[in-house]
C-alpha cells in the first residue's frame, strides 16, 4: 500500500485541532495525575524555524503523549517569548510596527510547529507581549517593589512589615537585604519628608532604583545585562559594551543568593549547568579586616577569603574607584595617582579581571597599620581590584596569591613570606602542606583551618575583623531604553517613584512616531504623546500643559521598560491558568500543577533565564502566592543539531572560483554559500543556480575538476547566517512529519549535539512504509484474529521493554532502532495478527503519531489512540524455550543445536555427546573438554 504521508499527516492534524485533543484537564476535571513538560518557549523570529529547533520539542513530545498514555493529566503547552530587541531592530530600520511583524513571525512558527504534530495543548497559548499578559508581568513587578527581604525570617515580606519595624526601632535589630548599611532611629524615621522616606524604603526593595554600573551599548541604545554581554560585545549583534553610571531599576536578587545555591541540591539537572549558576552566585567564604590609615581616623576594611596569611600581608591595594582614595593619597603622589584613576576608567571590569599580564598600580604615598603587629603598610591602587567585588580592598599577600606576588615583583615591594617555602616559583597557594612561620602566634601551626580560626578569635577580639561571606552574584538591572518591552508601572512625584494602582493595568505600550531615542536622549517612549499619569481620574494623558494649576496635575511615567527575562521568568504559571482576568493564576490551580516535572531547552541559558526564573518563584513562593519555590524540578539540555555548511574558493582579487581539489594551487577566499545551490544531496555546486544567487556572481567563472565544481562541507553550528539551515517545512513536505521526528531522534543522544544529514532521512522513511505495511495485504487493510505465536509475542514484548526503559531513560535513538529491529523481523515472520499489531501502533504512536493514528482508526477505534493504555510488559514471553547452540570442535563452528533453556550445564553436556553429528565430527576420538556457556554456546577441544 503507498504510504501517503502527506493526505494522513493534514488528516490527523486536522482531528486534533478540530477536536481539541490535546487539552489539559483543569484540576476540578480531572482525577487523574497530573504531569507538567514543558519547553522552553521560543522567541519568534524573523527567520522561522530550522531543523535544528525542534530537537527538544520533539522529545519532550514524545515524553508528554508517553505520560498520557500512562494516565497522567498532562500539561504540555506552547507560547511566545515576543518582546525583544530583533522586533524593534527591525521596526527602526523598516519603520513596521513590531507588534507586526511579531504576529506575522508568530503566525509562521504556528504553522511550522502544527506541522510537526505536537501534542500542544492550544488553548492556553500565550504572548509575553500581549497586553493580558504583561498586565500580570507589571502585577508581579508591583509587588517587588512593594516587598523587602527579611533576613531574620528569611524570606521577602510586605513592605509595611519593614515600615512597622522602622516606626518601632528605627534600623535597630533590622536584618534586610539592602543597597547600603542605614542607621537611624524610630523618632528620626517620623519625622522625615515623605520624599526621605521614600528614598530610604528603596534601599530596602526588592524592585529598586539606584545610580549603579551599567554595561551600556551605544549602538543599541540600551543598558544590558551581564548575561547579554559577550567578551566585552552585546550578544546580540555583537556591539561594542562600555561602562557608564546611570539611574536604573535593579532586582534585588542578591537576597537570594544563597537560597539559590541551596535549591540545587534538589533539582535533577545537569551538573553543567548547576555548576555554572554555582560559579554565577560565587559564593566564598571568608573574613573582613578593618585596617587603619596611619595619620587619619578611617579604616580600610579589605574581604578576604585567607584571613590565616595575615602576617603575610605586605602591601594593601585599593581599586581605583575607591572612596579613600582621595583622602589618603600624599601630595607628592597626588599627580601620578590621577593619571592613573584617569587611564583605568577607561577599561572595563572584565577587561581588568582577563588581563592578567599588564600589571598597572601606584603608590598612593599613605600607609596603614597591620591590625595585630602594628607595622606600617604601604597602601598601592590596583586596577586587579575590582571596585564592585568585596570591598574594592585588598590585604595584598605575595606569599600566598599570584596577582598580589606579581604587583610585588613588578614594583619591587619587599615581600613578607610565612610559608616554609621559598617562593622562587611564585606564591604558595596550597592550603595544605605548609608549616605557618613568621607569623606570631601561628608559628609552627600547619593546619589553615586552625590557622583561620585563631586569627578570627584575635581579630574579633579586638573588634578588628570579622567573618563574612562575600557573593559574586550582583543584582540585576532590570531597565531597558527600548521600546518593545513591557512598560514598568511607575510614575514619578518630586522625582519619587510610585507604582500605578493594580485597577489600573495594564499600563499598556503606547504608539510612538520612532522607535529611536528622544533628541533628549530619553527612551523611545519619551516619544509617545500621551504617558504622564492622572491620579484624580486614573488615567494615562499627555503632559500637563500648566502643571502649577490645581487638577492639571499629571506627573511622568517611567520611560524605560523591561528587560526580556521579565516576561520569561514565570510564563510556565500563566499556562495553568492561562485565561484568569483576576489572578496571574489562581492559587488552588498552581497547587494542582504545582512544580514543571520536565523541562526541556537550552543549557545556554543556565544563568539568565534559569536564574530570574528562580529568583521570581521564590519570590512568589514568600509572598504566598504559590506553594512551591523551584520552577522545574527536572530539566534536560538538547544538544544542537549542526548544518553541513558549503564554501567555494574564490582566486583572490577576481571573481574566479575553483573547484575544492585546485583550490590549494592558488591564494583564494573561502566564502560560505547557500546549501540549496548543491546538486541533490551531494557536494557538486549547481553552477547556473549560484550564478543567480547574487548578482556580483552572475558572470562567474569556474575552474572545475572532472567537469564538476566540487564545493568544500564543514560541519557548523546550524544558522541562517551560514546559509547552512534546512526547513523542515521542506522535510514535512517529502519525507512527512512522523518521518522528520523519528529521524531527529535517530540522529544521537539527545543531549549531545550532532550534525544534520538529510540523506539519511530515506532510511528512517522506509522503514515508516515497511511498518505501514504490515497492516496491509497489497492494497486492503488486512488484520487477523488469529491467536499470535511464541516468537511474534517475543518481538512485541523485548520492544515494550526497550521503548518503556528508553523514554523513562530519555533515550529516544535506540527506541527507533529498536522499532525497526522489530518491524523487520515481523515482517519476516508475515505478521499480521491484531494482538501483535495493535500494541505496536501504541508504543510507536509518541514517535510517529500521526500514522500510528491512522492505524488505529483503521483497526477500527474512534478514540485518538494518544490516550490508549501504553502496552505492558510480559516478562515471561521473553523467556526463551529452546536455545540454538552453535557448535564449536576447537573453536571452529560447525553447526547448531537446538536444547531446551531450562538446561543446565551438565545436562547439555550429557547430551551433546550422544549426538549423531557431534559423533560423527569426533571421529572416534575422546573429547578433552566440553565448554557450555549456557544460552550461549558449546565448544568441544579433541
Ligand atoms: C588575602 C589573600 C591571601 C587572598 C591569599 C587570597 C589568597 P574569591 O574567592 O574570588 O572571593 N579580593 C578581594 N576583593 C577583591 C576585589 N575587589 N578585587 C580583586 N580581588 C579581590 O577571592 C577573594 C580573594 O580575592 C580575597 O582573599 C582577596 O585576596 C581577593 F593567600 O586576601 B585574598
Amino acid at each position: 500500500m503507498f504510504y501517503n504521508h502527506q493526505e494522513i499527516e493534514k488528516k490527523w492534524q486536522k482531528y486534533w485541532q478540530e477536536h481539541q485533543t490535546f487539552n489539559a484537564s483543569q484540576p476540578t476535571n480531572s482525577k487523574k495525575p497530573k504531569y507538567y513538560v514543558l519547553d522552553m518557549f521560543p522567541y519568534p523570529s524573523g527567520a522561522g524555524l530550522h531543523v535544528g529547533h525542534p530537537l527538544g520539542y520533539i522529545a519532550s513530545d514524545i515524553y508528554a503523549r508517553f505520560k498520557r498514555h500512562q494516565g497522567y493529566n498532562v500539561l504540555h503547552p506552547v507560547g511566545y517569548d515576543s518582546f525583544g530587541l530583533p522586533a524593534e531592530q527591525y521596526a527602526i530600520q523598516t519603520g513596521q510596527h513590531p507588534a507586526i511583524t511579531t504576529k506575522e513571525n508568530i503566525n509562521r512558527y504556528e504553522q511550522q510547529l502544527r506541522k510537526i504534530g505536537f501534542s500542544f495543548d492550544w488553548s492556553r497559548e500565550l504572548r509575553t507581549s500581549d497586553a493580558s499578559y504583561y498586565k500580570w508581568t507589571q502585577w508581579i513587578f508591583i509587588q517587588l517593589f512593594h516587598s523587602w527581604y527579611n533576613k531574620a525570617n528569611d524570606r521577602a515580606e510586605c513592605i509595611s512589615t519593614l515600615v512597622q519595624h522602622l516606626e518601632k526601632h528605627g534600623t535597630e535589630g533590622l536584618f534586610a537585604a539592602q543597597s547600603e548599611a542605614l542607621d537611624f532611629s524610630a523618632e528620626q524615621w517620623k519625622a522625615y519628608t515623605e520624599t526621605t522616606k521614600q528614598e530610604i524604603l528603596l534601599n530596602y526593595r526588592m524592585a529598586y532604583r539606584a545610580e549603579t554600573t551599567v554595561n551600556w551599548c551605544p549602538a543599541l541604545g540600551t543598558v544590558l545585562a551581564n548575561d547579554e554581554v559577550k567578551d566585552g560585545k552585546s550578544e546580540r549583534g555583537g556591539y561594542p559594551v562600555f561602562q557608564k553610571k546611570m539611574m536604573q531599576w535593579s532586582m534585588r536578587i542578591t537576597a537570594y543568593s544563597d537560597r539559590l545555591l541551596k535549591g540545587l541540591e534538589g533539582l535533577d539537572w545537569s551538573e553543567a549547568v548547576k555548576e555554572s549558576q554555582r560559579n554565577w552566585i560565587g559564593k566564598s567564604e571568608g573574613a573582613s579586616v578593618k585596617f587603619k590609615v596611619q595619620g587619619t581616623e578611617e579604616y580600610i576594611e579589605v574581604f578576604t577569603t585567607r584571613p590565616d596569611t595575615i602576617f603575610g600581608v605586605s602591601f594593601i591595594t585599593l581599586a581605583p574607584e575607591h572612596q579613600l582614595v582621595k583622602f589618603i593619597t600624599s601630595p607628592e603622589q597626588k599627580q601620578a595617582v590621577e593619571e592613573y584613576i584617569e587611564a583605568t576608567s577607561k577599561r572595563s571590569e572584565r577587561e581588568r579581571m582577563a588581563d592578567v599580564k599588564n600589571i598597572s598600580g601606584v603608590f598612593t604615598g599613605a600607609y596603614a597599620e597591620h591590625p595585630i603587629t602594628q607595622e606600617p603598610i604601604p597602601i598601592w591602587l590596583g586596577d586587579y581590584v575590582l571596585a564592585g567585588y568585596g570591598t574594592g580592598a585588598v590585604m595584598a599577600v605575595p606569599c600566598g596569591d599570584d596577582r598580589d606576588y606579581a604587583f610585588a615583583q613588578h614594583f619591587n615591594i619587599s615581600i613578607k613570606n610565612i610559608f616554609d617555602k621559598d617562593l622562587s616559583d611564585g606564591a604558595y597557594t596550597n592550603k595544605e602542606g605548609m608549616i605557618y612561620q613568621n607569623s606570631d602566634f601561628l608559628n609552627g601551626e600547619t593546619d589553615f583551618n586552625k590557622a583561620t580560626d585563631t586569627v578570627l578569635k584575635y581579630l574579633e577580639s579586638h573588634n578588628a575583623g570579622k567573618r563574612q561571606t562575600n557573593y559574586r552574584q550582583r543584582d540585576a538591572i532590570f531597565s531597558r531604553q527600548r521600546y518593545w518591552g513591557e512598560p514598568v508601572p511607575v510614575y514619578y512625584e518630586d522625582g519619587v517613584p510610585y507604582t500605578l494602582p493594580v485597577s489600573a493595568l495594564p499600563l499598556e505600550l503606547p504608539e510612538v512616531e520612532k522607535y529611536l531615542p528622544t533628541e533628549d536622549g530619553d527612551p523611545p517612549l519619551g516619544n509617545a504623546k500621551a504617558w504622564y499619569w492622572d491620579e484624580i481620574n486614573q488615567c494615562v494623558v499627555p503632559a500637563p500643559q500648566d502643571p502649577s494649576k490645581a487638577g492639571d496635575r499629571a506627573f511622568p511615567l517611567e520611560l524605560s521598560t523591561m528587560p526580556g527575562w521579565a516576561g520569561s521568568s514565570w510564563y510556565f504559571l500563566r499556562y495553568m491558568d492561562a485565561h484568569n482576568e483576576d489572578s496571574f493564576c489562581d492559587k488552588a490551580i498552581s497547587d494542582y500543577w504545582g512544580q514543571v516535572d520536565l523541562y526541556i531547552g537550552g543549557s545556554e541559558h543556565a544563568t539568565g533565564h534559569l536564574l530570574y526564573s528562580r529568583f521570581w518563584t521564590m519570590f512568589l513562593y514568600d509572598r504566598g502566592f504559590i506553594s512551591h519555590s523551584e520552577p522545574f524540578q527536572k530539566m534536560i539540555n538538547q544538544g544542537m543539531i549542526l548544518g553541513m555548511s558549503a564554501f567555494v574558493y574564490r582566486i583572490e582579487g577576481t571573481n574566479q572560483f575553483v573547484s575544492k581539489g585546485l583550490s590549494k594551487d592558488y591564494s583564494t577566499q573561502r566564502i560560505h554559500i547557500d546549501i540549496s545551490l548543491l546538486k541533490g544531496t551531494s557536494d557538486e555546486l549547481d553552477i547556473e543556480k549560484f550564478k543567480q544567487w547574487r548578482k556580483e556572481f552572475n558572470d562567474a567563472e569556474f575552474i572545475l575538476e572532472d567537469g564538476k565544481y566540487i564545493t568544500e562541507r564543514e560541519v557548523e553550528k546550524m544558522s541562517k547566517s551560514k546559509y547552512n539551515v534546512v526547513n523542515p517545512d521542506d522535510i514535512c513536505e517529502e519525507y512527512g512529519a512522523d518521518c522528520l521526528r523519528l529521524y531527529e531522534m535517530f540522529l544521537g543522544p539527545l543531549e549531545q549535539s550532532k550534525p544534520w544529514n538529510t540523506q539519511g532521512l530515506s532510511g528512517v522513511y522506509g522503514f515508516l512504509k515497511k511498518f505501514y505495511n504490515l497492516y496491509f495485504d497489497g492494497d486492503a487493510f488486512s488484520v487477523s484474529d488469529e491467536a499470535p505465536t511464541k516468537p511474534e509475542l517475543k518481538v512485541l514484548h523485548t520492544l515494550i521493554k526497550k521503548v518503556v526503559y528508553d523514554i523513562e531513560h530519555f533515550s529516544f535513538n535506540t527506541s527507533v532502532s529498536q522499532f525497526m529491529i522489530a518491524v523487520n523481523e515481523l515482517q519476516k515472520m508475515k505478521c499480521n495478527k491484531r494482538e501483535i499489531l495493535e500494541p505496536l501502533a501504541v508504543l510507536i504512536s509518541p514517535y510517529a503519531p500521526h500514522l500510528c493514528e491512522e492505524l488505529w482508526s483503521l483497526l477500527g477505534h474512534s478514540e485518538s489512540v494518544d490516550f490508549v493504555p501504553f502496552p505492558v510488559l510480559n516478562e515471561s514471553y521473553l523467556v526463551e524455550d529452546e536455545i540454538e547452540y552453535p557448535v564449536s570442535f576447537n573453536g571452529k563452528m560447525r553447526f547448531k543445536l537446538p536444547f531446551s533453556a531450562a538446561l543446565s550445564k551438565e545436562e547439555i553436556e550429557a547430551l551433546v555427546v550422544k549426538d549423531e553429528r557431534v559423533i560423527q565430527q569426533l571421529n572416534g576420538n575422546q573429547p578433552k573438554k566440553i565448554i557450555v556457556v549456557p544460552k550461549k554456546i558449546i565448544n568441544i577441544v579433541v
